[in-house]
């Protein structure tokens, strides 16, 4: 894999974008980290670029010279619409225009989300050609960035992996999440082959960890040569032990989006 000279990680202080941060620092000489604020002291191979993805121009400067884009930032919830309209939306675009003027056309990694797809049914079997079926405004904005993504390539050949991350923490913490749990490693072992691979393109894939319950394939995508190498089902057990599985026409036993589709719209 040839070193970036510099990568971009935005969302640098959330929950995946601080374990981006400590883990691919080996993939650039320098990585430059984006949020609003809360990032503390640069570490010796960082540089540190506060600034809201809504400003256009703070967006365009902090993109320049970036060789690649690990985008966790913005909206990562269900919120109201100018919440997810600034972040999602116009953050998207100010980030996919700053990509296009840049100088150094940087392979982008868009952390998507299952809840583009979150109104299939669990005993849906879904792959990247499935049809979106978003369960929120938050799951909205996510099918946007997809289609944005995909544009850029098909236009000015920006590549782009758009990850519909399921559940990515330490573990698993419900029944549903035995479907969509992402291990942090799997994850880091994902960014790593998007980056290794000669030629991208402007993939789907859906984050998750080699589990046993899982609705999703990715055997669009075998040509990263990502094998996921954790399992829920180590969980299951523990799972089990602390809570009932919920009932049958329970939200989070019907939809993959769980509890997201049983979710208003947050302007009320
Ligand atoms: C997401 O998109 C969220 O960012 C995350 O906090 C979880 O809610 C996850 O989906 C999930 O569906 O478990």
């Amino acid at each position: 894999m040839t070193k970036m000279n510099r990568l971009l990680i935005t969302g640098a202080n959330g929950g995946l974008g601080s374990v981006c941060r400590d883990r691919l620092g080996h993939l650039a000489t320098t990585l430059r980290l984006n949020a609003r604020k809360g990032l503390g002291d640069a570490r010796p191979n960082e540089e540190i670029v506060y600034c809201d993805l809504g400003d256009k121009a703070a967006v365009e400067a902090m993109v320049e010279g970036c060789d690649g884009i690990v985008h966790m930032g913005g909206q990562s919830v269900e919120a109201k619409w100018d919440t997810i309209r600034n972040a999602n939306i116009d953050g998207m675009f100010n980030l996919y225009e700053a990509a296009r003027k840049s100088s150094t056309q940087p392979r982008i990694i868009f952390a998507s989300s299952n809840h583009a797809i979150g109104f299939h049914k669990q005993s849906d079997r879904l792959d990247a050609r499935s049809v979106t079926r978003p369960d929120g405004l938050y799951g909205v904005s996510k099918v946007f960035g997809e289609a944005l993504a995909s544009m850029y390539h098909d236009k000015f050949g920006i590549e782009t992996a758009s990850i519909r991350i399921g559940s990515c923490f330490p573990e698993p913490v419900n029944h549903r999440m035995l479907s969509t749990w992402m291990s942090y490693d799997d994850m880091v072992q994902l960014i790593e082959r998007i980056f290794a691979v000669p030629r991208l393109g402007c993939p789907i894939i859906y984050g998750a960890s080699a589990n046993a319950a899982s609705w999703w394939d990715n055997r669009e995508v075998a040509y990263l040569g990502w094998q996921p190498k954790d399992s829920s089902e180590v969980f299951r057990a523990k799972i089990d032990a602390e809570m009932d599985p919920p009932p049958a026409d329970d939200p989070t036993a019907v939809y993959q989006g769980g509890a997201f589709c049983a979710d208003g719209i947050h302007e009320d």
